[in-house]
């Protein structure tokens, strides 16, 4: 099952020693790894050349793929914008962080928390480091906050240096809507071009891409590329309602949404070819980063890593967008290109069960940084240098759903009493919070706020579209009593 482990390379001897050796050691050293980590929003991990899908048109992620691991179980913590972008920024589950979109999980994220996150710990050890896209977080008195922590920034309209010419004019007003991820590859390479030799740098780009869903949006030659072209189906795709969802999933919106918007054929295609579109205009931006990486000649010294912050349903399930804790949703591309390793020894699947909590601690002990103790991700350089002795890995990881659409809209519209109503929709079985593991073969999950609580249970290798509930089979009794213990156990140490 897994791929032979290449042996100790010297850059792996490198993190062993710089783990050991103090902070301050690290000013001035010229051997640690650049870090460029790419997030695109909304791309669930099958839309990718290189996780096997043909319709849609991937080369560069494809062959960073190819020369780097590539994770096969690879999964959100949570599958829902903010809150995964702050586990991703702080190694962090959501019932930890509890920083989402809807009360009570929606905490702003402290000064003191933020300082913790991969990027601040990495800039208080020297590195300079850039964020270019969505930031998509609450945090605490942030535009100053992110200065602390970013030496350039490009986030909406709030951008730095503000003297950089040549980021005003990517930037210029008259550029537009559908170049939106042009600007956003412009501005990584305006960083590249800016970077300072003798400093190791750390680039963050968040693309909004491949989530946007109007014409508007899209780059016009991509568009011409998709416009007659048929996408792919998936087996569990639904054409109209799915009647066999649980009933709370009435207050979901990805029930009524994809009856709005995925629910025929043609709505399918459409969207489709517009994930497609704009996953071709993101891949087309991995092609310039590779290249500029090369003509700097840092790229056997560059750590590239690409993910997204959540999948997408598409209408499989009979489901519009995510959260809900089915794969489409809950399963992550997740690539990590190391320039240093030799190209003799690149190129592998990986398929130990790894979370997007991992991200953080993974990129500071790539960079040799100390991994905090609020991260409760697990370091993946173990893994990716294939001497992780994987008896001491995890065999599950957690799943957790804590949004709710119906506090979501109450308090667009100002409600007054918002835990009032938390508790009412409770009290009335409305609630489809939710928690559960993945393990490589099983998936558990349940409502547990639902009375009685909802509870799913599937066997992936038998039904990967995860259609047969074996939650009342008794021969699953015992599988299904571990998997509810595990999901216990997890969830307590994410908390802990
Ligand atoms: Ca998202």
């Amino acid at each position: 099952m897994k791929q032979s482990p290449f042996p100790l390379k010297p850059f792996a001897m490198l993190v062993v020693f710089a783990l050991a050796a103090p902070l301050a050691s690290h000013a001035g050293s010229e051997n640690r790894p650049n870090i460029v980590f790419l997030m695109t929003d909304d791309q669930r991990w099958d839309t990718l050349g290189c996780y096997g899908r043909t319709d849609v048109i991937t080369p560069n992620i494809d062959k960073l793929a190819t020369q780097g691991v590539i994770f096969d179980n690879a999964y959100y913590a949570v599958a829902i914008c903010m809150p995964s972008r702050a586990t991703i920024f702080t190694g962090r589950y959501f019932s930890d962080h509890q920083s989402g979109f809807t009360y009570p999980y929606n905490r702003t994220l402290s000064v003191a928390e933020f300082s913790d996150s991969y990027p601040a710990r990495l800039r208080a050890s020297g590195y300079r480091t850039g964020f270019v896209g969505k930031f998509g977080i609450r945090l605490e008195n942030w535009s100053n906050t992110a200065r602390e922590h970013f030496d350039f920034f490009v986030v909406g309209g709030t951008r730095w240096p503000e003297d950089d010419p040549g980021l005003n004019h990517i930037y210029r007003r008259d550029r537009p809507r559908e170049e939106r991820t042009l600007k956003k590859g412009d501005a990584m390479i305006r960083f590249l071009e800016t970077q300072p030799e003798g400093q190791p740098f750390c680039l963050s780009i968040s693309f909004d891409a491949v989530k946007n869903d109007r014409d508007q949006d899209m780059y016009a030659p991509h568009v011409e590329i998709f416009k007659d072209k048929q996408m792919w189906v998936p087996e569990n795709w639904v054409e109209g309602r799915n009647e066999r969802l649980p009933k709370v999933l009435d207050h979901c919106r990805g029930t009524y949404l994809h009856v709005a918007r995925t629910s025929t054929p043609e709505l399918y295609q459409k969207l489709a070819r517009r994930f497609a579109t704009q996953g071709y205009t993101v891949d087309t931006q991995v092609g310039r980063l590779m290249a500029k990486l090369e003509e700097m000649d840092v790229l056997d010294n560059t750590i590239v890593i690409y993910t997204s912050d959540n999948g997408r349903f598409h209408g499989s399930q009979g489901l519009y967008d995510k959260a809900i804790l089915y794969d489409e949703s809950m399963k992550a591309p997740l690539i990590v290109f190391d320039g240093r390793v030799d190209k003799k020894s690149r190129g592998r699947r990986e398929d130990a069960m790894v979370s997007s909590a991992d991200v953080a601690p993974t990129i500071l002990s790539l960079a040799g940084e100390k991994v905090p103790e609020s991260m409760r991700g697990r370091d993946l350089c173990g893994i990716l240098a294939g001497s992780q002795d994987m008896a001491q890995w995890r065999d599950a990881v957690l799943m957790e759903n804590l949004f709710l659409q119906e506090i979501h809209s109450a308090g667009v519209k100002k409600h007054e009493d918002i835990p009032g109503l938390n508790s009412e929709i409770i009290a009335n079985n409305r609630s489809y919070r939710s928690r559960g593991v993945r393990t490589e073969r099983y998936k558990y999950f349940i409502y547990f706020e639902h009375d009685p609580v909802i509870e799913e249970l599937y066997d992936l290798k038998a039904d990967p579209y995860e259609q047969d509930n074996l939650v009342n089979n008794p021969e699953h009794a015992e599988l299904l009593k571990k998997l509810r213990k595990r999901t216990d156990e997890l969830h307590a140490d994410a908390i802990r």
